[in-house]
């Protein structure tokens, strides 16, 4: 392998290094450097992640769901990064919602998403489009379902090195999102002919925090699931320190995520013997809308 994976911790104690910006966060802000590409998390709100990914061969920027545009633009500056571009999976305000005002505050940017309620959108996009960020290459997937206008974004460098997927709130580290505007159809195409087909070691850069959480529910549909019972352990073991869980593999996805799993024996007992994965993912996801861990 030729990639040189490199994670670069800031402190826990989010305020030591720059107090401006990582003051009141949900965890410290990482750094993933792989060859061709770095990517910046930038935690928001209680549980959101915004990403800044970086070119390494010229440097320039793209933010993936700007929600916090101050915080954007401290960690451009801090970065020394060339931010050219904005890409926005939905229009749900906890992602889309600092567009406008980064749109204002950083003149030129271009803005791609694949809904029109995405503030400051200069660029739709659906299925199959590509663009750049310097000589990194994206295609864009349209998995509708979360919303009917969602974009996950699939990253390589300018060989198909380094791949990365930004997935908002279609895939989840061990979840998916709830299908506000969609059915199990449209999330069973999203997760399994799609996302589940791409390169094994895909890093996946998803729009939550709910690693912990969603694998609760994970070991309630399979509890001797023993990927899931060792991922749930390290991911306890991040919070307590305050460190995210991002990224996740797609290989890893497909051993403890049971919204990836709908074709598993396991899985499909859980959902009541049900074999046609459809109606497994259909089951799944109202099961786990109703689910109250025990405390
Ligand atoms: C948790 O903390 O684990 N179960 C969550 C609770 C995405 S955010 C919060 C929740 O419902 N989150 C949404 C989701 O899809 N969760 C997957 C799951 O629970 O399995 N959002 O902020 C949500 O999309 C939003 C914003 C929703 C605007 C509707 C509008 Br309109
Ligand atoms: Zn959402």
């Amino acid at each position: 392998m030729l990639a040189r994976i490199l994670v670069t911790t800031t402190s826990s104690l989010c305020a030591r290094l720059s107090p401006s910006l990582y003051r009141s966060c949900h965890s410290s802000s990482i750094l993933i450097s792989q060859v061709d590409m770095r990517v910046r998390l930038l935690p928001a709100l209680d549980d959101n992640y915004m990403y800044l990914i970086v070119d390494e061969k010229t440097n320039e920027g793209a933010i993936v769901d700007a929600v916090n545009p101050e915080k954007v633009l401290s960690a451009v500056k801090e970065d020394g990064v060339q931010l050219k571009s904005v890409l926005t999976t939905h229009h749900h305000w906890d992602h889309a919602g600092g567009n406008e005002k980064l749109a204002e505050l950083s003149k030129g940017l271009t803005f791609y998403g694949g809904d029109e309620r995405i503030g400051a959108l200069t660029n739709k996009v659906t299925h199959g489009d590509t663009f750049k960020i310097g000589s990194l290459n994206v295609k864009c997937m349209f998995t509708p379902c979360h919303t009917k206008g969602h974009i996950c974004y699939f990253v390589t460098g300018d060989d198909g090195q380094d791949p990365a997927v930004f997935t908002g709130d279609t895939l989840f580290q061990a979840g998916c999102g709830k299908f506000f505007e969609g059915t199990p159809q449209q999330m069973y195409s999203a997760l399994i002919e799609n996302l589940s087909k791409l390169p094994e070691d895909t890093k996946v850069y998803c729009g939550h925090e709910y690693t912990v959480s969603n694998l609760t529910y994970a070991l309630h549909v399979e509890p001797n699931n023993k990927d899931a019972q060792d991922r749930f352990a390290w991911a306890k073991e991040q919070r307590a320190k305050g460190e995210p869980t991002v990224p996740s593999t797609i290989a890893e996805e497909k051993k403890f995520n049971p919204f990836m799993r709908v074709a598993e024996p396991t899985v499909q007992k859980h959902a009541g013997g049900k074999t046609d994965p459809v109606v497994v993912m259909g089951q799944l996801r109202q099961d786990k809308d109703n689910f109250r861990p025990k405390m």
